[in-house]
């Protein structure tokens, strides 16, 4: 349909960090799109039919058709609205293979273990994922410092790929202090 040309719509859940990732990407990139916030204890007709696959929350659909997975959604959107001076990821292919190196790393190391801070039933488990946390954080910093090169963000001046990756795990962490707030979290 000519009415559905250009249409970007965001379908997500406030308290997702992914879907806080997809947001920023959106924003850099000053791309206008349409939110639609999901109850995932009753997932609707749309996102069951866009994700059949996982039924979760990002997902991007654009003209109509749906990109699923927040990092595939995130180079998407690199790729797909491409104003000059704005790219998230680095134009040097080896400095793209690093970030995607550090984004899998983010993914993989940081997050399951903190995800499981919050899940822990006893505080000896919490101790022992936070332990895990703190030590995947250090590789990263030190990541960071390598990859920054005494510059702001991760890929030098500019807010890049990686910095949105993280940035959307802020208020996760402001959230983490927050033992009230984990129900409402996971
Ligand atoms: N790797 C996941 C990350 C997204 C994710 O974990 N989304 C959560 C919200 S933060 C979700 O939709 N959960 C609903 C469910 O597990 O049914 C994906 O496939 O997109």
């Amino acid at each position: 349909m000519a009415g559905e040309i250009n249409e970007v719509k965001l379908l997500g859940m406030w308290a997702s960090p992914y879907m806080a990732r997809v947001k920023l990407a959106l924003h850099i990139k000053d791309v206008s799109y349409e939110y639609v916030e999901e109850d995932l204890t009753n997932k609707s007709e749309l996102l069951l039919r866009s994700n059949p696959v996982r039924n979760m929350v990002p997902v991007l659909i654009h003209d109509g058709k749906p990109i699923c997975e927040p990092q595939v959604i995130i180079q998407y959107i690199d790729e797909a609205f491409a104003p000059a001076g704005k790219a998230l990821l680095p134009a040097d292919l080896y400095e793209r293979a690093v970030a995607r190196f550090w984004a899998a790393y983010i993914d993989d190391k940081v997050l399951p273990p903190w995800e499981m801070i919050l899940k822990a039933k006893t505080d000896e488990e919490r101790a022992e994922w936070a332990k895990q946390t703190f030590g995947a954080m250090d590789a990263l910093e030190d990541g960071f410092r390598k990859c920054s090169m005494g510059k702001g963000f991760f890929g030098g001046d500019d807010v890049g790929y990686l910095d949105v990756l993280l940035g959307g795990m802020v208020p996760w962490l402001y959230a983490t202090d927050r033992e009230d707030l984990w129900p409402q979290l996971l």
